[in-house]
């Protein structure tokens, strides 16, 4: 079913992360630099830790593009690891020579640590902290990307900003959305809100020197969605289904909502639906649903929130026990994050802009981003007077 299928491959110390994209149509405007500016925006944020000062995350697009557009071939992506200098030999693939004395025993409560050394018959946690790590998410980013110009050749933008972080919340101002986008974009918390991001700073300041870690809500927006993608027909076909999926498929992600999601369960049916008015095409005043009824767009903005936990590797101790002696130890101390949530934003905007780029590429198949065009404008036609 999926049209635009892409896998990642790589580890967090390992020389690359590589992505292959298949799917794609002739004819997408394409370069690495569009992709470089969301890696680069992935790597800011306030709370950030050393890592980032290492690494400068750029793609490399090796295939199914040439001359700056897509040919229909499948897209190769790569972003190298610049901390691979430091970890040839541990990580090396290839090297006979097992140095088993730096193996990671000891499972960080609330990471994949546990539950992968016991699924995969492991005895260092390091082969699956490597995989499970969300450095993963630079690679994502940069499928987004391409996800995100295919989009951009339909007039179809995504964006969005930091709602929630450590417990201090934002108030949105009234304006469109793009922006609000402009303001969350010069915000070292990706916020629009530029007291609730002083108290952001703040508490981030407070857990690092506690030694410890925060999380937040980020809220990622459509605009120029037509209405019809999706459907109401099959579960997995479900354009809300498939976004929740999407976003909860990112590290550290723990909860989604679509629209106001939650708080739609709190209210009176009389103040959750957005009514419909028609004046030169069907209006709604209000977007409760964020986009989405019935498992497809409704040609509102589209809007959905995800929940980040706080990043759990922690200076401060938390109990956790040796897998070697069974003996109970309190977390050694590894480098972090404070609080990664501005850099999950962007990824959420990668993620969401995959999920909308194959509803499009469902509902409109095509070869080219002509043939597209020709098919989008064709319906959009179609339902101009319905
Ligand atoms: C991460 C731990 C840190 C983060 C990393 C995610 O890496 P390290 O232990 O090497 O300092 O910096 O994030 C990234 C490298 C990234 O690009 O986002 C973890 O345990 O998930």
């Amino acid at each position: 079913m999926n049209i635009f299928r892409y896998l990642t491959a790589g580890e967090s110390h390992g020389p690359q992360l590589s992505a292959i994209i298949e799917g794609l149509p002739a004819g997408i405007h394409l370069s690495a630099e569009t992709l470089n500016r969301d890696l680069s925006r992935r790597q800011q944020g306030y709370g950030r830790g050393d890592r980032m000062k290492i690494e400068k995350d750029t793609a490399q697009i090796l295939s199914g593009v040439r001359w700056g557009e897509t040919i229909g071939a499948p897209v190769t992506l790569v972003v190298k690891n610049r901390d691979w200098e430091n970890w040839s030999e541990k990580m090396s693939p290839l090297s006979e020579h097992r140095d088993e004395s730096g193996a990671v025993t000891r499972p960080r409560p609330g990471h994949a640590d546990l539950s992968g050394v016991l699924k995969y018959h492991l005895d260092d946690v390091r082969n699956v902290l490597e995989r499970s790590s969300a450095r993963e998410t630079a690679v994502r980013v940069a499928v987004g990307g391409v996800a995100k110009a295919l989009l951009a050749e339909f007039g179809i933008k995504v964006g969005g900003f930091v709602a929630e972080l450590g417990g201090v919340p934002t108030t949105v101002p009234v304006e469109p959305l793009e922006t609000l986008w402009k303001r969350a974009e010069s915000s070292e918390t990706f916020c629009c809100d530029p007291s609730a991001e002083i108290e952001m700073k703040r508490a981030i300041d407070a857990a690092q020197s506690g030694g410890d870690t925060l999380g937040g809500v980020v809220e990622v927006q459509v605009v120029g969605v037509p209405p019809g993608l999706g459907s109401y027909v099959q579960w997995d076909r479900k354009l809300d289904a498939r976004l929740a999926m999407a976003l909860m498929s990112i590290q550290a992600i723990k909860g989604v909502e679509v629209g106001i999601g939650f708080d739609a369960a709190r209210r009176p049916g009389s103040r959750v639906h957005d009514e419909i008015f028609y004046q030169d095409g069907y209006r709604r005043i209000s977007n409760n649903a964020g986009g989405i009824e019935g498992g497809m767009s409704n040609g509102e903005p589209i809007v959905v929130r995800a929940a980040m936990k706080p990043i759990p590797t922690l200076y401060t101790p938390l109990r956790s026990v040796d897998m070697r002696t069974h003996e109970p130890f309190e977390a050694t101390v590894e480098r972090s994050d404070t609080c990664a949530v501005p850099a999950a934003l962007v990824v959420a905007e990668a993620v969401v802009s995959i999920e909308i780029a194959n509803a499009l590429l469902e509902k409109f198949g095509g070869d080219s981003v002509f043939e597209i065009r020709r098919n989008l404008e064709g319906y959009l036609d179609q339902i101009r007077n319905a």
